[in-house]
């Protein structure tokens, strides 16, 4: 295959380190003398980058004959995380390379490392695009993903005195092997300007947007192997570049300067990502790269469709188009207006072919993160999008007003705009009304947004728009890649590799639970992953920890509603018990460190707290000669995707304790299981449905129902509710200085005491420490522990992301496999 395309193939070391060494010598214009990791690492790159280019010109040139229906994955993050360990496991030239590289001097390992991560996104939202790329791909679907190309993905973190400092994350410094530039894919785009009303030939009157700005969106595709399979699928990504005219005209006249200076404004579009998780802020900018993104997507998207001389009536039955969220929903607005204003179609028409093309997926029901814009923001910027909103929520209104006559609370409620001042377009409204489907990520959630915020739309549209469809993580990264060791013995037991693609395979090692043999060498894995974090957290903290101990992780963005503060609360509680311990009640107590890992939103001073909090805490309990290893707390800065593939395997206990109903699905809670580890965790998101798969004997719960929450919130609001005890003592000591200046800290403990507590913290505090006690003394019990490890990865075979995408694929887009 690779010799009739004219690259040569790489079967074997030898000609694998012949490409290696050609494109030292020629790509990067180095002597093998001189090369070090890194130039290794893009000389390595370059050569699989050779074999994806093949396989993906091959896998598009099949789309295009077969012509099927396709989908389109629109995301503003893809958290993508390091491609080169992936594209050599899915393109089966692991081994070939590692020997390759490794006898002509270079480790593997090291090369890997000089991968910076593709972090073009948040966290749960982003990383979920990531798998679900991975998994069309690897089930054969026809399916892009699109999304923007920032320069700069999610900042750095550093801690500094404890607190959280932002850096630029400059990915693309050193050239990137993963994207192929296509200058010539080059689309206009238009920004501001006005519409106008004319009549055209057949005496119709009709609206045009002219006179705005103009900026060009350049594409780069980034290959998306499948795993075991030649199907490699595209990620098309945007950048922003001035358009030509915008450059002369100004240069002619003279102004050079004012000329850079549009230029400059032009390439900010695509310069960096909003980093805020489960927030929005209502900035010009953010609409900007929303419009520029979908605008593009879609000329792309039609040009493909008219390229095949179809009717127009065909457009659904070849084309679904997924919204990541609320953020490319003004991808509606735009087909409609491509459809009626550009193409000539009757508006209801046009309708038609917008809704059954479109399906909405919501991951949120927080209202401080639903996407509202001010009218005349949006108007400023879109001018014919907003008389287009107008029209679609005209129409809309006038059915509910069939529907339900006279119920004017009806009407307002479920308006597009919204009658504040200013008003404002509520887009997940309008997400729901021009979409076929809308989908919440896990059981729960999905049953929250029909009896919460999208309650009026189930009863205009009826129950069968809505559904769910669970979330799922990639086995190839999250397992085999991430643990390959762990892959390795689940192998030995399954027969092969087959579970990493039907993952309900895993079946098969439950047997095995009771295994004293298997026991024991999943158990030695467990040591050598922990002792692997062990050596990261010595690197980069200083501290040692022991590998005996406990291993008790939180990694994850950090917000109120995740509740890092009532973990950190927890550790003091449990400092506070064992300073207070005689040596003889201590010999009882169970080792823990007590990892965090995550990202403030850089102006969420609650979250920053936070961070400050856990950093003072961890400089206090590790120096205490009183506590040696009994506890030991780490802050691990700058958590990612690449971190996140280290620690995963290497927690016993991880924490995913939201207050029920707020967390939608999760997805760490995932990756953690897979990796052997339990969870601690409240009933929330898709800990649901693991419990469910993985027996409530696997998995340590507690807390208040969301059923409760509402009424919890208002006792404490209205009715005096005494604080927990043990959470008063731990605020006594914060309070009393231990953890240094308490001034610091003094708006974290109101939003947990008087009569606010949003989050449940004090209502939750004594389920919660009566869990971790529970898990203390489990733990205590070696073998019965990693017996139900093992019995809770077994049945871990429904969050694969093969599988969400096959729901997707059956009960949404309508779309099937290619055939070999
Ligand atoms: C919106 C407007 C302006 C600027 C930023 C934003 C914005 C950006 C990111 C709003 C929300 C996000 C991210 C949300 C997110 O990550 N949600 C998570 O999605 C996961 C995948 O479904 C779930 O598992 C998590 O429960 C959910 O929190």
């Amino acid at each position: 295959l690779w010799q009739q395309f004219g690259v040569t193939e790489f079967q074997d070391k030898e000609a694998f380190q012949k490409e290696f060494i050609r494109h030292v010598e020629t790509t990067l214009a180095r002597s093998m003398y001189n090369c070090d990791d890194l130039a290794a690492y893009l000389a390595a790159s370059q050569a699989i980058r050779d074999r994806l280019i093949v396989a993906w010109n091959k896998t598009q040139q099949k789309h295009t004959t077969k012509d099927q229906k396709r989908v389109y994955y629109l995301s503003l993050e893809f958290l993508m995380g390091r491609a080169m360990d992936n594209a050599m496991l899915n393109a089966g030239v692991k081994d070939i390379t590692k020997t390759g590289v490794d006898d002509l001097g270079f480790k593997i390992e090291d090369l890997l490392e000089q991968e910076p991560d593709a972090a073009l996104g948040n966290g749960g939202l982003g990383r979920l695009a990531a798998c679900f790329v991975d998994s069309i791909a690897s089930t054969n679907y026809p399916g892009w993903g699109y999304g923007l190309r920032y320069q700069y993905g999610i900042f750095k973190q550093r801690i500094v005195d404890g607190y959280q400092v932002e850096s630029p994350d400059y990915w693309l410094a050193f050239s990137n092997p993963w994207e192929i530039p296509r200058y010539e894919i080059a689309i206009d785009v238009m920004f501001y300007g006005y519409t106008r009303k004319y009549t055209n030939d057949q005496g119709k009157t009709v609206s045009i947007w002219e006179g705005g700005e103009q900026v060009q969106a350049i594409a780069y595709d980034v290959p998306v192997p499948g795993y075991d399979t030649e199907t490699t699928n595209n990620l098309r990504l945007w950048a922003s570049k001035p358009t030509r005219e915008f450059d002369f005209e100004k240069f002619n006249s003279g102004d050079y300067e004012s000329s850079v200076r549009e230029s400059q404004k032009a390439e900010t579009i695509s310069a960096v990502l909003y980093p805020n998780d489960n927030f929005y802020s209502g900035k010009e900018l953010r609409l900007k790269q929303q419009y520029f993104w979908v605008a593009a997507s879609l000329n792309d998207i039609v040009r493909r469709f008219k390229k095949t001389h179809r009717p127009w009536s065909d457009f659904s039955d070849q084309i679904a188009i997924q919204l990541n969220d609320t953020h490319p929903t003004i991808a509606i607005v735009e087909l409609q207006r491509i459809l009626v204003d550009m193409e000539g179609l009757e508006w209801d028409a046009a309708w038609e072919i917008v809704t059954s093309t479109f399906g909405y997926t919501n991951h949120t029901v927080l209202p401080e993160a639903l996407e509202k814009w001010p009218v005349p923001l949006f108007g400023n910027l879109l001018p014919r999008h907003l008389e287009i909103i107008y029209n679609i929520n005209l129409f809309f209104l006038q059915k509910v007003e069939k529907m339900f006559p006279k119920d004017r609370d009806m009407l307002a409620r479920v308006s597009i705009i919204e009658e504040s001042s200013p008003q404002q377009v509520r887009m997940a409204y309008l997400a729901i009304i021009g979409s076929h489907k809308v989908n919440g990520v896990a059981e729960l959630h999905s049953d929250l947004i029909k009896t919460t915020i999208f309650k009026d739309f189930v009863a205009i549209y009826g129950t069968d728009k809505f559904m769910n469809v669970t979330n799922g993580i990639t086995p190839r990264r999250w397992l085999h890649q991430a643990n390959p060791k762990l892959s390795e013995l689940i192998a030995s037991k399954v027969g092969s590799y087959s579970f990493l693609k039907d993952l309900t395979l895993l079946k098969k090692v439950e047997p095995f639970a009771k295994d004293p043999e298997f026991i024991e060498k999943w158990a030695d894995i467990k040591k050598f992953n922990k002792a692997r974090l062990a050596a990261l957290i010595k690197k980069n903290n200083g501290i040692d920890v022991s590998v005996d101990a406990l291993f008790d992780v939180q990694v994850k963005r950090i917000h109120e509603y995740k509740r890092q503060q009532m973990n950190i609360f927890s550790v003091i509680h449990r400092y506070l018990t064992i300073k207070a311990m005689s040596a003889e009640e201590k010999k009882d107590v169970t080792p823990r460190v007590c990892i965090f890992g995550g990202k403030s939103a850089p102006g969420y001073y609650m979250a920053k707290t936070i961070i400050k909090l856990i950093n003072s805490v961890s400089e206090v309990v590790n120096k205490d000669a009183d506590i040696g290893d009994l506890l030991k707390v780490v802050f691990i800065a700058d958590y990612n995707v690449s971190k996140a593939e280290i620690i995963c395997p290497a927690s016993d206990i991880s924490q995913h304790i939201s207050t029920a109903g707020t967390e939608a699905s999760g997805t760490s809670n995932m990756k953690f299981v897979l990796n052997g580890g339990l969870i601690l965790g409240t009933v929330d998101g898709a800990n649901i449905e693991i419990t469910r798969e993985i027996g409530e004997e696997n998995i340590f719960l507690f807390g208040h129902l969301a059923e409760s929450v509402d009424d919890l919130r208002h006792q404490r609001r209205f009715n005096d509710v005494p604080i927990n005890p043990d959470l008063q003592k731990v605020i006594d000591a914060i309070e009393g200085g231990m953890f240094g200046d308490k001034d610091i800290y003094g708006s974290l403990i109101y939003s947990v005491t008087g009569n606010r507590d949003y989050y449940l913290v004090s209502d939750d505090f004594q389920s919660y420490l009566d869990a971790q006690k529970l898990v203390d003394k489990d733990f205590k019990d070696k073998t019965t522990w990693v017996s139900r490890c093992i019995t809770a990865v077994a049945n871990m075979g429904f969050f694969s992301s093969d599988r969400a995408i096959n729901e997707y694929a059956e009960s949404i887009w309508n779309i099937e496999p290619v055939a070999k």
